[in-house]
């Protein structure tokens, strides 16, 4: 059995803690990826200590060089590619075609973050003085604490960790105990990338570890992605102690249809949108809000298309679904469909566990989807990250908005109409941080802004440009030249 360690100053090291967890393949139980340690307070100590000790040469690095070897970690993440989708399809289970795209996602930010580091723009303005120059730089922050989940383990990684080093920080990353192997590669590629020892650290653990990084007093910004639950107990522990901190949490997308939309199209997105990667994605498409014209034909052809989605090991090549990623959470899936039973709604298709096969190895879950769901319904309401898809009737697009903003998350969301008004109103009144117009819910651009409002975010989007102001500080400069004691307008008006 293969025993993985942290990655501290550059050596992959022993734990100072006795404690230990196996991460298992979610399709075969019996295929355990090795033994990884639940760190203690001395790790996160040492790591972090690491990364404050490199701090002082990484920021002060010209920003340009800092992309080279971000540009480099592109490189080796194409040259490694098939590997690691390999890697990561046997620890968290999504088919490889869907892994591969995991990891192309980190390879764009890589360029993009890399790109940036010549466009760290700041601002340069008159001042209100003769003989006065006013200009602001953004500023590295110091050492930043990166806790992510397991759904995609190298490209959220990615988004925060690879903006955070262009920008002249250093990392202390707490991976998933779901995916930790992905994080191991993540660390040897950046060692061959050239990034300094102590750039970028690596501690293994349960929420335990990821609480010590939140504390610890030389940690500066905090970026999480995570459950609602955890990401609002990180930002009250970071409030107290002034740190900042960017959370991406839960979602509940919703899809509308509208009676003018292509219908196919519209079919195969639910589809890729419901069930892509099991429905464990926070932007997954988990509430179809169909117009009344259109409901029961649109299920009906639905179900057909759902029916033939093909569940199985993500390893082979033919599988389109994969398992759900623990034992813990096949249950969660399982007691929420039990829920929306008991709350009146109908499960037209799924509804429980698959066990045929190779099935029978590992935590698989049928594609579910439950028709005639109320506002009401707590399947409506909660995020269950499982392939379960929530239907629910709307008389007109006034009233699918409604829905669909009738939720206390606002990540993802989705119209497909062939009108451009109704596009551009729900363009405006849909309450998310992403809308696609005849697009499903999934499927965000590295290049983008990312994140989302009401309880799936704290204001922050990663990704895009939007990522340097979540791991950068702005520093105001004023330059007089005047040679006597101007002051400011305010004392001279
Ligand atoms: C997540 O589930 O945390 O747009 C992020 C998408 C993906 C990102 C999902 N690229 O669905």
């Amino acid at each position: 059995m293969r025993h993985f360690h942290n990655y501290i100053s550059g050596v992959f090291t022993s734990s100072n803690s006795s404690e230990t967890f196996a991460n298992t393949n979610p399709a075969d139980r019996d295929d355990c990826i090795g033994i990884f340690p639940d760190s203690n307070a001395i790790d996160i100590n040492d790591a972090v200590h690491a990364a404050t000790l490199a701090f002082n040469s990484w920021s002060k690095l010209p920003a340009p060089k800092r992309g080279d070897i971000l540009r480099k970690a592109g490189d080796i993440f194409t040259r490694r590619k098939d590997e690691l989708a390999s890697i990561m399809t046997r620890e968290m289970g999504k088919p490889i075609f869907e892994t591969l795209g995991d990891i192309q996602e980190a390879i764009d930010t890589a360029y993009y973050a890399a790109t940036e580091t010549r466009r760290l723009f700041g601002y340069t303005t008159p001042s209100e003085m003769p003989n006065k120059m006013n200009m602001s730089f953004r500023m590295p922050i110091g050492v930043c604490g990166i806790i992510t989940a397991w759904n995609f383990p190298i490209a959220v990684p990615s988004w925060k960790i690879l903006p955070a080093l262009a920008c002249g920080n250093t990392v202390v990353f707490k991976p998933s105990e779901d995916s930790p192997h992905s994080a191991h590669i993540f660390a040897e590629i950046l060692e061959e990338a050239g990034l300094p020892t102590g750039v970028f650290n690596v501690v293994y653990g349960k929420g335990l570890t990821g609480s010590l990084l939140v504390d610890h007093p030389d940690i500066s910004v905090i970026g999480f992605t995570g459950s609602t639950a955890t990401g609002t107990a990180i930002a009250s522990k970071c409030g107290a102690l002034n740190k900042k901190c960017s959370l991406e949490m839960g979602g509940k997308n919703a899809q509308i249809v509208m009676n003018d939309a292509n219908m196919e199209l519209a079919l195969e997105g639910v589809l890729w949108g419901a069930f892509g990667t099991a429905g464990q994605r926070c932007t997954a498409t988990s509430r179809l809000i169909l117009h009344k014209d259109i409901y029961d034909d649109f299920i009906n052809k639905l179900i057909t298309k759902a029916t033939s989605i093909r569940i199985g090991n993500g390893l082979h090549e033919n599988t389109q679904m994969g398992p759900v990623i623990n034992h813990k959470q096949l249950e969660k899936i399982q007691e929420y469909v039990r829920i929306g039973r008991a709350e009146g709604a109908i499960c037209v298709l799924g509804g429980d566990i698959e066990d045929k096969n190779e099935c029978a190895k590992g935590y698989f879950f049928k594609p579910t989807i439950f028709i005639d769901v109320l506002p009401n319904m707590r399947i409506f309401k909660e995020e269950i990250f499982g392939p379960v898809l929530s239907v629910t009737k709307a008389d007109s697009l006034q009233h699918a908005i409604e829905l669909a903003n009738d939720c206390n998350y606002g990540l993802s969301s989705s119209l497909f109409t062939g009108s451009v008004d109704a596009a551009f109103q729900a363009i405006r009144d849909i309450q998310a941080g992403i809308t696609y117009i005849n697009a499903p819910t999934i499927g965000a651009e590295a290049h983008m802004p990312f994140g989302g409002i009401k309880g799936t975010g704290n204001g922050h989007r990663e990704g895009g440009w939007t990522a340097f102001d979540i791991f950068t500080e702005w520093k105001t400069v004023y330059v007089d030249y005047s040679g006597s004691l101007q002051k400011a307008q305010i004392d001279n008006y």
